[in-house]
C-alpha cells in the first residue's frame, strides 16, 4: 500500500480519488487509521496538532466541528471514529474484517462498535479534559476522578464478555476490536489501566502487538502534544 503522510493542512478535501483521513497522534482518529492499515487500503493521512480547533484554525473549513477524525472517500464524508471502520467493511464488502448481518453475532458486533465510543470513550474524554487539557485554573480533580471511576465501571460488560475470548466477536479480528481497543489504549495512556482486569490487559497487549497498530500508532508522534497525557492520573 502507498500511504502519503502530510503535515500541512490542505483545505481541499478532494485533491485526488484516494481516501483521506485527518489525524492527530493518539486521538480517536487512530481507530480509522488502524482500520485502513489492517485492510490494506491506499489512503492519504494528514496529521494535525491537537486540538486542531485551536491550533490549526483553517481545519474548520474542512470539518466545521473541528474534531478529529475527518474522513473522505469520494462523496462520503464521515466524522465518527467508530463509524468509519464499519463503513469500510460494508462499502467495500470487507467482511474479512467484519461480520455480515446474517452472522449469529452480528448484533453483538454492532453493539460493541457503538459501545466503544458512546459508552467507553465518552467518560474518558471528560476525565482528560478536566484532568489535563483545560487551563490549570479550570481543571477539576474531582471531575477527573469521578469520570475515571465511571469509565472503569463501564468496563463491566467487556470484562465479562472477554473472559474466554481471544477476539470480541465472530472468533476473529474485526473492526469492533479496533474501536474497543482504542478506548483501552487511551485508558492506558492516561493511567487508568491500573484498574483493568488481567485478561483485559492481555487482550490490549495482543491487539497492540498487531503490525498494523505498531505501524500507525507512531504517525504524528514527533510533534504530538497528546503525549503529555501519559499517565496523568497515576
Ligand atoms: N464521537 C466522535 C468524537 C470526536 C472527538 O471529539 N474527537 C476528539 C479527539 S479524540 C477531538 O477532536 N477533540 C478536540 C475538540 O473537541 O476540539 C468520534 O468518535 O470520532
Amino acid at each position: 500500500m502507498n500511504t502519503n503522510i502530510n503535515t500541512e493542512t490542505n483545505k481541499s478535501t478532494k485533491t485526488n480519488n484516494k481516501m483521506k483521513l485527518w489525524h492527530c497522534h493518539n486521538a480517536r482518529s487512530l481507530r480509522p487509521l488502524w482500520a485502513l492499515e489492517e485492510m490494506g487500503f491506499d489512503y492519504d493521512v494528514e496529521v494535525l496538532p491537537f486540538p486542531p480547533r485551536v491550533l490549526k484554525k483553517d481545519y474548520l473549513a474542512v470539518n466545521s466541528l473541528g474534531t478529529i477524525p475527518y474522513f473522505v472517500d469520494g462523496d462520503c464524508h464521515l466524522t465518527e471514529s467508530s463509524a468509519i471502520g464499519l463503513y469500510l467493511v460494508e462499502r467495500y464488502q470487507r467482511y474479512d474484517f467484519g461480520l455480515e448481518p446474517s452472522h449469529p453475532e452480528y448484533a453483538d458486533y454492532l453493539n460493541w462498535q457503538f459501545h466503544s465510543d458512546a459508552t467507553l470513550t465518552f467518560p474518558q474524554a471528560v476525565a482528560l479534559r478536566y484532568g489535563v487539557f483545560e487551563k490549570p485554573e479550570r481543571r477539576s480533580k474531582q471531575v477527573a476522578e469521578d469520570y475515571q471511576k465511571w469509565f472503569i465501571a463501564r468496563l463491566n460488560r467487556l470484562n465479562e464478555h472477554m473472559k474466554d475470548r481471544e477476539f470480541l466477536c465472530g472468533n476473529k479480528f474485526t473492526v469492533a476490536d479496533i474501536t474497543i481497543t482504542y478506548a483501552l489504549y487511551l485508558g492506558e495512556l492516561i493511567g487508568f489501566d491500573k484498574d483493568y482486569q488481567p485478561h483485559i490487559n492481555d487482550y490490549l497487549k495482543r491487539m497492540k502487538a498487531r503490525p498494523a497498530f505498531q505501524k500507525v500508532v507512531v504517525i504524528g508522534e514527533q510533534d504530538s502534544n497528546f503525549k503529555k497525557v501519559k499517565g496523568f492520573n497515576r
